[in-house]
């Protein structure tokens, strides 16, 4: 069936509104036609076409306003003109509301085999069934169109840290020419949007460069990209400090594939507005629990007759009502409730960590909200 106009119309258009700033933190809001995204917001990682362990109804009554796909698993699984000949992406999976995907370069680097990059694009093996491809800029942009994405990522090339910064600065060049390519390629699409991706690894100017560079070719969002590979906490930060006052305020920026409560609570006082992260999905298959006092690792057997619910003040069932010791059995059996709970349990504490946080930032005081809840993190820990 076709999606009513109510919950679809290409004709409107994609725009970012701040409401509200808290030194260099922004709340507002992204409205496309698909859906509000409230920043700074977190995006679930979808990578296969589901956030695994969960139902989509589940991930959006957490607050997740959009979600993450991933080219490269998708162009190899199901096949991008499949995707489209089965109505794409959000009718494939289930989620109506916005969906980013991230443009393959990086999964390609972490995941595929044999690979080889040059000015052209990438070739290499698929990690499933060996088979050989190439993405280009073009096809990378081609490919999320056909899926049906509706913030679509540049192709670039991001070098894991440290590194030497002659190979940092070719990356971030050669990036900034797929860049181009990639705004050509995407063209105007009324209600959609192409992000471009920063790089330029732990050196400054090539933050700078890459930054400004992009801005002059006027995308509708830029993201912060090469961070969390490797390097401290410190210099991360340290970037997103030297790019931001580069960056245009009135559009949304967004570090990729970041990260711990602590990166995000850090992140978003430095003035980003959109993050996404394998981390509560994964550490929930890993038997691992984010909450109000901290991480949790429910394998240890110290939690084998703990009757407590992980927080009994939670606003997810998965938190509130099933016992520690509950929890931890099913860890240690391999059982996929354990794998759901927790990762039902983690979305709902990012989710509610984010809402927390654009509302502090509404009414100034982020840093307060911030300490707060780090302290609430240490009092468990002592
Ligand atoms: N580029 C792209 N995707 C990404 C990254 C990047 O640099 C990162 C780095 N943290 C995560 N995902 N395209």
């Amino acid at each position: 069936t076709e999606a009513s106009p109510t919950e679809f119309s290409p004709t409107d258009a994609f725009a970012f509104r701040v409401d509200a700033t808290d030194g260099p933190a922004r709340t507002g809001a992204i409205t496309m036609p698909r859906g509000v995204i409230r920043t700074p917001a977190f995006m679930p990682v979808g990578t296969a076409a589901t956030v695994k362990a969960m139902y989509p109804d589940q991930v959006r009554a957490l607050g997740a306003d959009v979600v993450l796909g991933n080219t490269y698993h998708l162009m190899l699984r199901p096949g991008p003109e499949r995707m489209a000949r089965l109505g794409g992406l959000h009718r494939f999976m289930g989620w109506e509301g916005p969906i980013l995907t991230d443009s393959g370069g990086f999964q390609v680097m972490s995941l595929a085999s044999l690979r080889k990059l040059d000015e052209k694009g990438v070739t290499f093996r698929s990690h499933v069934d060996g088979s050989a491809h190439h993405m280009s800029p073009e096809r990378s942009i081609e490919i999320q169109g056909l899926l049906g994405s509706d913030i679509q990522m540049q192709l670039d090339e991001c070098v894991r840290l440290p590194a030497e910064p002659a190979e940092v600065e070719r990356a971030m060049r050669l990036s900034l020419r797929w860049a181009e390519r990639c705004r050509v390629a995407f063209g105007t699409q009324p209600g959609k949007a192409m992000f471009g991706i920063v790089q330029g690894g732990d050196v400054p100017a090539l933050r700078v460069e890459s930054a400004q560079a992009l801005v002059a070719l006027d995308l509708k969002g830029y993201a912060i990209g090469g961070l969390a590979v490797g390097e401290p906490q410190a210099v991360m930060l340290a970037m997103i400090e030297t790019v931001e006052p580069h960056l245009p305020r009135a559009k949304p920026r967004y570090l990729m594939g970041v990260g711990t409560p602590d990166d995000l609570m850090r992140s978003v006082a430095r003035g980003v507005d959109m993050f996404d992260c394998v981390m509560p999905t994964r550490a929930g298959r890993h038997g691992l629990a984010y909450t109000r006092h901290g991480r949790i690792n429910l394998r240890n057997a110290r939690h084998a007759e703990d009757t407590r619910p992980l927080d009994e003040t939670s606003s997810c069932p998965a938190a509130r009502d099933y016992s520690r010791a509950y929890l931890h059995h099913l860890v240690r059996s391999d059982e996929i409730l354990g794998m759901m709970l927790l990762t039902w349990n983690n979305l709902a504490y990012y989710q509610d960590l984010m809402a927390g946080m654009r509302r502090a930032i509404a009414g100034g005081r982020l840093a307060d909200f911030s300490g707060e809840t780090r302290e609430a993190w240490a009092r468990a820990e002592a």
